[in-house]
């Protein structure tokens, strides 16, 4: 039989698409798939692969035998207990971002740098940030035809990436002025919001509904956010390029699930969009949806739930000769997260 999988954080929004992707996937590899989570989740039923299975709690003997155990926590729990899982003889893939930055740590996007997985002397691999895979697929591929030296990028962030608490936000927000004649200023939605009893305290910093918010992440030095140095750490990390100059404005917008992106991205070659249509074209993992003709674009809407990365808007930029603009939308829960997660999973699998 096939090695034992374990989801860690099996009961979570992450881990819940984990398993849906296992039940979608036509085989799996694995001999026995364990689910482990936190003590209020364990004693849990959920079917997998047409078992019924039940929910272990996070403890060293859950890993017992374990042979690839994938992370769907919080950073503080993986940054425990991926060791411990370590120590117990399973490899770790972990989709926190307790390790990403790690030197020790492969951060692994298969389709760019699947070989890293190899590379582990820790026994933990990393599972980028959402906003960094959403656009990942596309730029491998165009680094790989035109190499890439420049890169700069708006991001158009789910209320999801904020986890359960995000969503229910939004939605509350959204019911709170649909159907109202609520001004259009910040502080007329924020009336609105504690006339409908939605409390003041918000993931958001400021209202999401009839607005965009551009902070994403936590702050750091010298104006910038946590999501903003992550893309660019992390996509210098996953391309192998440690001098690609990276700048990223990070932006929450009121969608549920899928984070889109603006890319300004530059070459070392000049680019042309045919070129750049076929390249990504032949890639599996991405679909082109760009037709300016027939105003076909990608939208984070039609993207949810797919495993593919969407891109269109491809233009040649008019001032410089070796840009590619383009709008990428990525499932941040599934690419973004949990697929990427087991694709790592999958290729260690396959040894
Ligand atoms: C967001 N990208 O949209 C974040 C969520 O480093 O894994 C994921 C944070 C991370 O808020």
């Amino acid at each position: 039989t096939g090695p034992t999988v374990a989801v860690v954080g099996a009961t979570g929004a992450v881990g819940s698409v984990m398993i849906d992707i296992m039940n979608q996937r036509e085989t799996v590899p694995w001999g026995e798939i364990r689910l482990i989570a936190s003590p209020r989740s364990a004693g849990k039923k959920i079917t997998v692969r047409g078992v019924e299975r039940t929910v272990v709690e996070l403890s060293p003997e859950a890993f017992e035998g374990v042979d690839i155990a994938m992370f769907d926590v919080p950073d503080e729990l993986s940054e425990r207990w991926a060791p411990v899982a370590v120590d117990c003889g399973a490899i770790a893939v972990d989709n926190s971002g307790a390790f990403r930055m790690n030197p020790e740590v492969p951060l692994v996007v298969p389709e760019v740098n699947a070989a890293k997985v190899h590379e582990r002397p820790k026994g933990i691999i990393a599972n980028p940030n959402c906003t960094t895979l959403s656009m990942m697929t596309a730029l491998g591929a165009l680094h790989q035809e035109f190499g890439l030296r420049e890169l700069v990028v708006s991001s158009y962030q789910a209320a999801s990436g904020s986890g359960q608490e995000g969503v229910d936000r939004l939605r509350d927000e959204i019911s709170a002025v649909a159907g109202k004649e609520v001004g259009e200023r910040s502080g007329d939605v924020a009336e609105a919001l504690t006339a409908a009893g939605v409390p003041e305290e918000t993931p958001f910093k400021a209202p999401l509904a009839l607005n965009v918010v551009p902070w994403a992440g936590s702050r750091k030095e010298d104006g910038w956010t946590s999501e903003e140095l992550k893309v660019r750490n992390e996509s210098r990390k996953i391309l192998g390029l440690s001098e690609l100059k990276v700048s990223a404005t990070c932006v929450r917008v009121p969608v549920v699930t899928t984070h889109s992106l603006a890319v300004h991205a530059t070459f070392e070659n000049e680019v042309g969009v045919e070129r750049a249509h076929q390249v990504l074209e032949a890639a599996p993992s991405i679909a082109v949806h760009d037709d300016p003709e027939q105003q076909v674009f990608p939208t984070p809407a039609e993207v949810v739930g797919q495993d593919r990365t969407y891109v269109g808007r491809v233009r040649q930029a008019l001032d410089f000769p070796n840009t590619l603009e383009f709008f990428v939308c990525g499932d941040n829960l599934r690419k973004g997260a949990a697929l990427n997660t087991y694709e790592i999973a999958e290729t260690l699998a396959q040894g």
